[in-house]
């Protein structure tokens, strides 16, 4: 048991089985903007949505809601060292290679209520920033001494538990992480809480899919890490023996990584996994950041996710996604928060938004010609590859879906005078997540004025641990 109170409130099964109807003046559904919209949820999913509605006693009512964004790519324990790596080093040459040292160092000595905390500050940040679902890339499987734990699952569950205390949709993926470069180079020291065998992963996998079950809140995928560190033969056994289900890899986030594979074997990473594997809708390529325009168009066919992190991608240095040659071929993308150095849903959507401004020279690229505003082109593009990607129902106002609703502020200054159809352009481009006043998962309101329920423990928890890690430092 953590050294902090351990009572998963949210899905608590009374909980989730509690019906709740609610009315909104307007809401954003897969269509658009709809008036007088009233929404049934029962077990934490949407039963039935009646437009042009009227309120029946009862109802909870509010003004305008839209779907809560998945977020399909976390690392939820590097959320402990935001802004901790934004000094130059001696050498005067950081990068992402330097940024992972750092990062390698940081995570040594962490243990599993250490995990648990920081996993649920993160959460509950991801819920006030207007994240309902996440996509956790776990590969933190042994201890600081890289011993097994007696559950080989520990620190997996952990995050399981965190997303218990906060309410968010959890899909778990289990990192498979063996070598430290192409061709099996053996891993560093820095990478020995990562390594495991085939089997102890599908048990660490078969542990996870008992735990979490599936339905519409939990699901359970597997993540290779990257062809840097999982052999071709071992990818290919991985691929065979898992059921269908989500696959993450991150794919070609650094120039050295292309580089490296082309010299392994003359292909570049996305171009070795379209040619080598068979990437299909169930796949999502982490970062996939430096591609020739065959393998975007030919990445944008496979029907497989890109897994974009704006923000951490700017804040390392990755480069930058084509994004207008790949939406423009309909290729279907999401957005992760990685490394949350800065959790913000609205700011993931503007930043890519703003890459491709920056590099072409022109503006709303993201956008379908004369149909959507930007926003909710990018928008609807990320709740529709986020459910994808996790293989969750979440990602829309719609029957059958996870009950995920970000409540705006109508009372927002920025909210003045505008309609709804100026709402979520508003949001992304100039108010970001101030705008985000309550937000419900699986049917329960779990951030109320912009401040998750369980703000007060979770803090506390946080607190203990980061004094306790930055103290030994
Ligand atoms: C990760 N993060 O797995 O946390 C990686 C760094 C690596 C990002 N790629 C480690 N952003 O890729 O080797
Ligand atoms: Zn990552």
């Amino acid at each position: 048991m953590p050294r902090h109170i351990r009572e998963p409130l949210a899905v608590n099964p009374e909980k989730r089985a509690m019906s709740r109807t609610f009315f909104f003046d307007s809401a954003w559904l897969p269509d658009g903007w709809r008036r007088n919209v009233r929404v049934s949820v029962r077990a934490g999913v949407i039963e039935r949505v009646a437009l042009d509605a009227v309120p029946h006693p009862g109802d909870e009512r509010s003004s305008r809601a839209i779907a809560g964004l998945p977020n399909v790519h976390s690392h939820a324990f590097q959320r402990s060292m935001a802004g901790l790596a934004e000094r130059r080093g001696p050498q005067g040459a950081d990068d992402f290679w330097s940024w992972r040292e750092v990062m390698y160092r940081f995570l040594a000595r962490m243990g599993p209520d250490d995990l648990e905390a920081i996993a649920a500050y993160a959460y509950a940040d991801m819920l006030e920033a207007g994240f309902t679902s996440v996509g956790e890339f776990h590969y933190l499987h042994l201890s600081p001494e890289g011993a097994p734990y007696g559950n080989p699952a520990e620190l997996a569950l952990r995050h399981a538990a965190a997303a218990d205390l906060t309410g968010i949709g959890l899909t778990l993926l289990p990192v498979f992480y063996e070598s430290s470069g192409f061709g099996g180079a053996a891993p560093t020291p820095g990478q020995r809480r990562f390594i495991t065998d085939l089997d102890t992963f599908a048990d660490i996998v078969a542990r996870v899919r008992a735990h979490l079950g599936q339905g519409a809140h939990r699901n359970t995928g597997i993540a290779p890490h990257s062809l840097r560190a999982v052999t071709a033969d071992h990818l290919h056994t991985l691929l065979c023996q898992n059921p269908p289900g989500p696959v993450h890899i991150h794919a070609a986030e650094q120039m050295k990584e292309v580089e490296d594979c082309l010299a392994y074997c003359g292909l570049r990473p996305v171009e070795w996994l379209l040619r080598r594997t068979e990437v299909t809708a169930q796949w999502c390529l982490v970062h996939a950041t430096h591609l020739t325009a065959e393998e975007t168009a030919e990445l944008a066919r496979s029907g497989a996710v890109a897994g974009l992190c704006p923000l951490t991608e700017a804040n390392l240095g990755d480069g930058i996604f084509p994004a207008a040659a790949y939406h423009g071929a309909q290729g279907r993308w999401a957005i992760g928060t990685d490394s949350h150095i800065l959790l913000d849903a609205a700011g993931e959507l503007r930043q890519l938004e703003y890459s491709q401004r920056l590099t072409l020279r022109s503006r709303n690229i993201l956008a379908s010609p004369g149909q959507h505003s930007t926003g909710e082109t990018l928008y609807q593009t990320a709740l529709a590859g986020g459910a994808q990607a996790l293989g969750l129902p979440v990602g829309a106002i719609a029957k059958g879906c996870r009950a995920d609703f970000l409540i705006l502020d109508a009372a927002h200054p920025d909210l003045a005078g505008r309609g709804e159809d100026a709402a979520v352009d508003t949001w992304v481009f100039a108010a970001g997540r101030s705008l985000i006043r309550d937000v419900i998962a699986a049917g329960r309101t779990v951030v109320s004025n912009r401040r998750h329920i369980e703000r007060d423990r979770i803090d506390a928890a946080f607190r203990r641990t980061m004094t306790g890690l930055l103290r030994a430092a």
